[in-house]
């Protein structure tokens, strides 16, 4: 692979006083050079939440980001019960070529660039036919227990719905801001935006299907491969057997329905919360 220059960004960090240390290659600040190295030195105030870091120069973000978690300050509790855990989810894309000749041959070419050949959840496409990695992420849970998922997009234009099979989520926080908690089904995230979503492993201990698709309501190409990952049930419910791994191996895997299809223009619509 050919050195490169880059840059890194963080979406929603109000960089106080050290603005020149965010925003687009040679607008605030020059790439670091390949070899180079560059300490970004900020400080959060009066922040927390879930937000996202990103390559920002040409399509270097398609691979290079991650999560970025600020905790609330120490003995000031969640506005919500606390969670027996919590896990970053980054749902991104992936390409078979080099996502820099993408984009020069777009800017060379002046048409769409050529779209993802998958999605992925937390780096796994899922089961994808042409793809030899046919596990994904998996999400233990315990039965009873309450999961805070730290959802993240990460992909570079698509907007993207998520779901998980049989299970409501309910929404807590989007783009690091608390709102006032809602139950629903789907939720749709805009790249670079963040939503955390509480979860209950409440139904039969079993294997759940997690989806994360895209939404594209105009006539230009995209990719529609859907990503998926599983939600496992590690645990026992009251009065009911110990799941051994074998036995849940076996299970069969409960599918979404109603997953939103591309194009499904009134689901972002519906997703509004009630105004109340
Ligand atoms: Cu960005």
């Amino acid at each position: 692979m050919t050195p490169v220059r880059v840059f890194l960004g963080r979406h929603g960090i109000r960089q106080l006083r050290t603005g020149w240390a965010d925003g687009p290659a040679y607008i605030t600040q020059c790439p670091i050079q390949p070899g180079q190295s560059f300490v970004y030195n900020f400080t959060i105030t009066g922040q927390r939440g879930t937000l996202l870091w990103h390559a920002h120069i040409l399509w270097l973000r398609a691979t290079v980001h991650g999560a970025i978690v600020v905790l609330p300050r120490r003995g000031i509790p969640y506005p919500f019960p606390a969670p027996h855990k919590e896990v970053v989810v980054v749902l991104a894309e992936w390409w078979k070529s080099d996502t820099e000749a993408v984009i020069n041959e777009a800017l060379k070419s002046g048409l769409a660039p050529n779209v993802s050949d998958a999605h992925t959840i937390n780096g796994h496409p899922g089961a994808v036919s042409t793809c030899s990695s046919q596990g994904g992420f998996t999400l233990p849970v315990q039965s009873g227990k309450t999961y805070m998922l730290r959802l993240i997009n990460a992909a570079l234009n698509e907007e993207l719905f998520f779901k998980i099979a049989g299970h409501k989520l309910t929404v807590v926080e989007v783009d690091a801001i608390y709102v006032k908690p809602f139950k629903t089904d789907t939720v749709l995230i805009a790249p670079g935006q963040t939503t955390n979503v509480l979860v209950t492993a409440q139904k039969n201990p079993g294997k759940y299907l997690i989806a994360a698709s895209p939404f594209m309501d105009a006539p230009i190409a995209v990719d529609n491969m859907t990503a998926t990952a599983t939600l496992h049930y590690s645990g026992a419910l009251a009065n009911s057997p110990q799941l051994s791994p074998s036995h849940l191996r076996r299970m069969p895997l409960q599918l979404p329905i109603n997953l939103p299809i591309l194009y499904a223009a009134l689901t972002p619509r519906n997703f509004q919360p009630k105004s109340q």
